[in-house]
């Protein structure tokens, strides 16, 4: 069985990140979206608000499941037997800094990254940018699923 991982913040999910999810779900028996845990960063969703959301988000894909992880990536990924981790490529910036990620995680463990280039419709989106339009009244409705929409919306309220 092929199983991959792929790798976020989902701070929360948007549409860039489901198109790579889905694209990934096609190519691997097993995908498991993994919500990497930074215990010195607070995000605007609590790690398990992303869960849910990226749940609910993906419920349509088989294969399909969400973990969480504090730690090494490489350790997951041997404890889970995933052979591939699993990225989306923006532009050259993700790029230059992907491919390091990648090269140091083949060199601890032997895990190989696989690139996947974004969706052009998908490539200006990033989850702090669509805060960011968000909080200043902007419409991110085209750029996320309608439930993040909404949870985003509620929690960008309850913060003002
Ligand atoms: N279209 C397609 N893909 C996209 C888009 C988009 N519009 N936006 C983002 N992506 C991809 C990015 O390539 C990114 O890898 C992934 O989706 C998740 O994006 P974010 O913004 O939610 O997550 P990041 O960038 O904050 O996550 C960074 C990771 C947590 C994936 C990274 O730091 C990591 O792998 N950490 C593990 C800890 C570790 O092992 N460190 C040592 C490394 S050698």
């Amino acid at each position: 069985m092929s199983r991959a991982l792929v790798p976020g913040s989902f701070d929360p999910i948007h549409n860039g990140h489901l198109d790579v999810i889905s694209r990934v779900a096609t190519q691997f028996d097993e995908v498991i979206v993994t919500v990497v845990v930074n215990p010195n960063k607070s995000g605007l969703f609590t790690v398990d608000e992303r869960v849910e959301m990226l749940a609910q988000a993906t419920t349509h894909l088989q294969g399909v499941r969400v973990a969480t992880w504090q730690g090494l990536l490489v350790d997951f990924a041997s404890e889970s037997g995933a052979t591939a981790i699993v990225k989306g490529l923006r532009n050259a910036a993700d790029f230059d800094y992907e491919v390091q990620m990648a090269q140091m995680n083949r060199r601890l463990t032997g895990v190989d990254t696989v690139f996947l280039g974004t969706d052009p419709v998908h490539s200006s989106l990033s989850s702090s940018l669509i805060k960011e339009i968000a909080r200043l009244g902007g419409d991110v409705t085209t750029m996320v699923p309608a439930a993040v929409h909404d949870r985003l919306l509620a929690r960008l309220a309850e913060l003002s």
